[in-house]
């Protein structure tokens, strides 16, 4: 496909509940779509970028504005990729003129005749190959500094476009092992722990396989002991900081041993790797990163010096599903379990998330939660949790693309803005 246009679609979608964070409290979700329009279909893509930057440096203004400004017109000039695969090597090349050698997007040549060649390295080439346009999104972006989350949304809509041209589900081009994904849900910090608990109640009713609390100094002990004593032993609990604490912590966090959780997640500022190598070595709680892995790199990184023994995955924050998929393969190198985070997405970019929750190194439930544990209702047909064998999961969405259709009436009804068109 040849990209035409790209559309910046700006919402306010109210949440059924008040979300709150070591870092603030979001009464609505301020959705970024982006559509991308090409010669064969439109893709849709969900920037995962909050209202404030506080989370991270990113926020939905700052994306909305490095789109409009910078990424739509680059994407929009790029030169057309180039499929190369003579059958030793495949991967997707950029002629660029700044480059006199060009781009060669795949960095895992995957030598057929090879037979120490990994077979899901393999596949992940492949798969790279088959998605030229959208494999040739993050090159045409990279003079850009950072702006993952904006460089992501771009990123996803033309692959969906793409994918909705073959025909192919994102499910398939990504390598899914299953058909049905382990859904955690994630419980913000509530204003009492009789409440936390109903909450915590309510999903464990639903379904949800895994629980997650929110935690900062203040909200910890106290509440991840309640949860445990009211959910057993045996159920799974996990806690996320969202870089709340600070080094002189490390003896408060690593009492937190006692309960038994998965992990705790991103205890430290995105930057330090350094203290959360010093919590491994004094907990035997498994240490997991979220803000402070940006790409392969990063992970590869925090994974070496023991700074993190599980990865949350989150494509947005890497800036893309491609860069995601090189980081859950070298993880499963590794041995690192993975699983897949969220952002309290429409039903636009839960879709592609739960697509890539069904790799097989997802070996953990996600925060991929159904649509109603967010929004009252959703921008697309709405997920719902399975029942019977298929309590508390997730389907994979098997149709071209994300799988998923946007209701464009509602894109209109909740249009915080009027629409912005890049040509
Ligand atoms: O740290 O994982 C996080 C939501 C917004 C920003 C950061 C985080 C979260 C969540 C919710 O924990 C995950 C979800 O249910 O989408
Ligand atoms: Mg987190």
């Amino acid at each position: 496909p040849t990209i035409e246009a790209i559309e910046l679609h700006r919402l306010e979608v109210p949440l059924v509940r008040p979300f709150e964070t070591s870092f603030g409290r979001e009464t609505a979700r301020e959705v970024l779509l982006v559509r991308v329009r090409t010669d064969r279909g439109d893709g849709w893509g969900e920037c995962v970028a909050g209202r404030d930057p506080f989370y991270s440096g990113e926020y939905v203004d700052g994306a909305a504005s490095v789109i409009e400004r910078y990424l739509a017109p680059a994407l929009l000039r790029a030169p057309r990729p180039r499929v190369v695969d003579d059958g030793r090597v495949s991967g997707v090349l950029i002629e660029d003129p700044a480059h006199s050698a060009g781009i060669w997007v795949d960095d895992r040549e995957q030598h057929v005749d090879d037979p120490a060649a990994d077979a899901t390295a393999g596949r992940a080439a492949a798969s790279i190959a088959s998605v030229p346009l959208a494999a040739s999104v993050a090159p045409a972006l990279a003079f850009v500094a950072g702006h993952r989350m904006a460089k992501g949304a771009l990123e996803a809509a033309v692959l969906d476009a793409e994918l909705r041209a073959q025909g192919r589900s994102m499910g398939e081009c990504f390598g899914a092992a299953r058909e049905w994904v382990e859904c955690g849900v994630s419980v913000g910090i509530a204003p009492t722990i009789e409440e936390l608990l109903d909450e915590v109640t309510g999903y464990l009713e639903e379904g949800y396989r895994r629980i997650k609390l929110k935690i900062k100094p203040g909200w910890d002990l106290v509440p991840v002991a309640a949860v445990r004593e009211l959910i057993g032993r045996d159920a799974m609990l996990q806690v996320d900081a969202n870089t709340a604490y600070t080094a002189d912590d490390i003896p408060l966090l690593a009492s937190l041993d006692p309960f038994d959780l998965l992990l705790i997640e991103q205890p430290f500022a995105e930057e330090d790797l350094a203290t959360h190598v010093r919590l491994a070595e004094a907990s035997e709680t498994p240490v997991c990163l979220d803000e402070s892995v940006l790409d392969v790199t990063t992970a590869v990184d925090a994974i070496e010096r023991g700074a993190t023994q599980i990865v949350n995955i989150k494509p947005g924050r890497m800036g893309g599903y491609l860069e995601a998929l090189r980081v859950h393969e070298a993880c499963r190198a590794r041995e690192v379990p993975v699983w897949c985070g969220g952002m309290l997405e429409t039903g636009v970019g839960r879709a592609a998330n739960v697509a890539l929750a069904a790799l097989p190194g997802f070996t953990l439930p996600g925060d991929t939660s159904a649509s109603g544990r967010y929004f009252a209702e959703d921008l697309t047909e709405p997920f719902v949790l399975g029942d019977g064998e298929h309590r508390g999961q997730l389907r994979v969405p098997d149709a071209a693309g994300t799988g998923v259709t946007v209701r464009e009436e509602l894109v209109r009804d909740w249009a915080a803005r009027p629409p912005v068109t890049v040509s």
